[in-house]
């Protein structure tokens, strides 16, 4: 069985934001994708990955852009499966250019839009592996000690250093 998720990016200049993703996956054992995905550089390509994505067996598309970022919100356009969209930061207007871009669909095409840059993108990790987790009790299990662990290690009264 393939990967049930696919982290698409519209760069290769994504990749160090949408890692974030990456590792949360790997910390909790679950197989994904990765693919660079343009919607303005390669847009045969995102509607052939769009196609394919039912068939092929992915449940949850984690997609990032910057800027002028059509790649969620025209994936979520071609496929019903599920699209977790993550603004990356950009330089001329600090990711909001790529949050509005995403997070403004129309009626009917939902993209589920996450934080903008590297707290965004290890959030849609977790948000995909709740997704798959609500099947999967292994994965379920791994994921409450996740988020246990993370509680267990907030401490109760701040620190001077
Ligand atoms: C978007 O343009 C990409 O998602 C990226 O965030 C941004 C800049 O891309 P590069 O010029 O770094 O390739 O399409």
């Amino acid at each position: 069985m393939g990967a049930k998720i696919g982290i698409i990016m519209g760069s290769q200049s994504d990749w160090a934001t949408m890692r974030e993703a990456a590792m949360m996956l790997d910390e909790l054992g679950v197989a994904y994708e990765t693919r660079i995905v343009s919607a303005h550089r390669t847009p045969d390509r995102l509607w052939e990955y769009g196609k394919s994505t039912v068939a092929r067996g992915l449940q949850v598309i984690i997609a990032g852009a910057g800027g002028a970022a059509h790649l969620p919100g025209m994936m979520a356009s071609k496929t019903r499966v599920p699209v977790i969209g993550v603004p990356v930061q950009t330089k001329a207007l600090s990711g909001v250019d790529s949050l509005y871009s995403i997070l403004q669909m129309p009626r009917g095409f939902p993209v589920a839009t996450m934080a903008i840059g590297p707290a965004g993108a290890a959030n849609a990790g977790l948000m995909a592996a709740g997704i798959l987790a609500l099947q999967d009790e292994g994965l379920a299990q791994r994921l409450d000690d996740w988020r246990a662990a993370l509680s267990a290690s907030i401490p109760e009264e701040p620190t001077d250093d």
